[in-house]
């Protein structure tokens, strides 16, 4: 079984690369993404480390000198009806050396530090010449993940908590969430955008699967308001609709600075600074994300300091955190063995993106209860940050059965394990290969 999807995994990845950079799915995401890059240079250090550091190269070459790393850079060679919202609606004016409408203008959650760190591992493991080849890639690097991290903790501290908050559910990676229902129940929704814009999504993925039209109407609200003040963040609290601190964008960002103490130690800077700052922001993690009455992390409306009703999969993600209080650790892995979530010692199945006994689970929309692989090898790696080491390997290994059975698709029907959404999706191959090659516990890890 493993050579077998080593080899599907790793052709996928071949078929995917454009020129300079991965796209996630040929048809459905003709550009390069950035929390995708990360997922997918994971599993490319193992078959093709050239590509691994080129596809992170080409997404930082596209930061933003305030150093914000855009969710998507635009392919010129991708025609512009090939994806909505494509470059003509973002309208992003040059920058650096960057030509007008090359990117968009929002983020997504800063896996690349901890990308860069398994990259560096795994070249260092074979000797000394590896080792010093990629450490020039992590000097290159470093300098802009932590510019990265400074734009994420500092501009984007709208509520003042030491926590990143995103101004678009697109921003989590995880974007039809229910965590975002409340906060987007505020949000203005514009069908008549809808009529001047086609969505591209419906003519390439089932409608059943994508977010609703209502939904859709926000999302593009939100953005032309993002993009009419330039993308500037100053006094965002006062003139945009969606402000929400999510636990996992935010243990991600605690998670980097965590990565950031081992890429410090290689290029000769201080990783102390980092130690500090990813401490700083797990505290804001346990103290403002946490619900004690549920004992489940949630994420914050902003603008009303509420916390989300819904339990989703995003709740699962600060267990990546090593400073965590044990108790907070040992709630999640709680409320990850409960029937809401069910690890696969009771389904046989990787975990949902939703609360599989909420009314509004969807076994079909995206983020709303499929089976993601990459949120399930974040959860397998905050398992074993904290020792959870059984519980680890039967992720792992339910994770490497999916997709042997079902394929490399973009996710998975939560009830049957059929593969949904886009065939041939570069993170779920990346992560695959990952999942077949290394048992090893990240280098943070506590100690038993
Ligand atoms: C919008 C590319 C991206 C992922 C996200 C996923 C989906 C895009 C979309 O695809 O988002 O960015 O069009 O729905 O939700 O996590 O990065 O794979």
């Amino acid at each position: 079984m493993s050579a077998d999807l080593w080899k599907s995994a790793a052709s996928v990845l071949d078929g995917n690369w454009a020129h300079d950079h991965m796209v996630p799915s040929r048809r459905l995401y003709p550009h390069q993404w950035s929390w995708d890059a990360a997922f997918i240079a994971i599993g490319l250090a193992y078959v093709n480390p050239t590509r691994a550091w080129r596809d992170l190269r080409s997404l930082f070459e596209a930061q933003w000198p305030d150093g914000r790393v855009p969710h998507i850079v635009f392919d010129p060679l991708t025609a512009e009806g090939d994806y909505f919202p494509g470059p003509a609606f973002w309208d992003v004016p040059a920058y650096g050396n960057r030509p007008a409408r090359g990117s968009t203008g929002l983020v997504q959650p800063p896996m690349h530090a901890i990308a860069a760190w398994e990259v560096y591992r795994r070249a260092a493991s074979h000797g000394a010449r590896c080792a010093h080849e990629a450490g020039e890639q992590l000097k290159w690097l470093y300098p802009r993940l932590v510019a990265q991290q400074e734009y994420l903790t500092g501009r984007r501290d709208t509520g003042g908590r030491g926590l990143a908050s995103i101004v678009h559910p697109w921003e989590s990676g995880l974007d039809n969430s229910p965590s975002w229902d409340a906060a987007m129940s505020g949000v203005p929704a514009d069908l008549g955008l809808l009529d001047r814009y086609r969505r591209r999504d419906l003519q390439v993925a089932d409608a059943a699967h994508r977010p609703t039209d209502v939904d859709y109407a926000r999302y593009l609200g939100l953005v032309i308001n993002y993009r009419d003040g330039g993308y500037e963040d100053a006094g965002l609290a006062h003139r945009h609709a969606f402000l929400v601190e999510c636990p996992s964008f935010n243990a991600i960002l605690a998670a980097a600075e965590l990565a950031l103490v081992h890429i410090a130690a290689v290029v000769g800077a201080d990783p102390m600074i980092h130690r500090r700052r990813a401490r700083r922001i797990t505290e804001a993690i346990s103290t403002h994300l946490y619900d004690e009455r549920t004992a489940t992390f949630r994420s914050r409306d902003v603008r009303t300091g509420t916390l989300s009703p819904a339990r989703c999969v995003s709740g699962l993600m600060p267990l990546l955190l090593p400073d965590l209080p044990r108790e907070q650790a040992e709630a999640i892995m709680a409320e990850a063995a409960s029937p809401r979530f069910g690890l696969p010692g009771t389904t046989g199945l990787p975990v949902p993106s939703y609360d599989r006994t909420a009314p509004g689970f969807d076994t079909l929309r995206y983020w709303r209860g499929p089976i993601w692989i990459n949120v399930n090898w974040l959860l397998r790696r905050g398992m074993l940050v904290h020792g959870y080491r059984g519980e680890a390997e039967d992720l792992r290994e339910a994770m490497v059965r999916l997709v042997h059975d079902s394929g490399h698709y973009e996710y998975f029907h939560p009830e049957t394990g059929a593969g949904i959404g886009a065939p041939m999706f570069s993170w779920t191959a990346a992560l695959s290969l990952d999942l077949l090659a290394d048992r090893s516990v990240p280098a943070y890890a506590k100690a038993a």
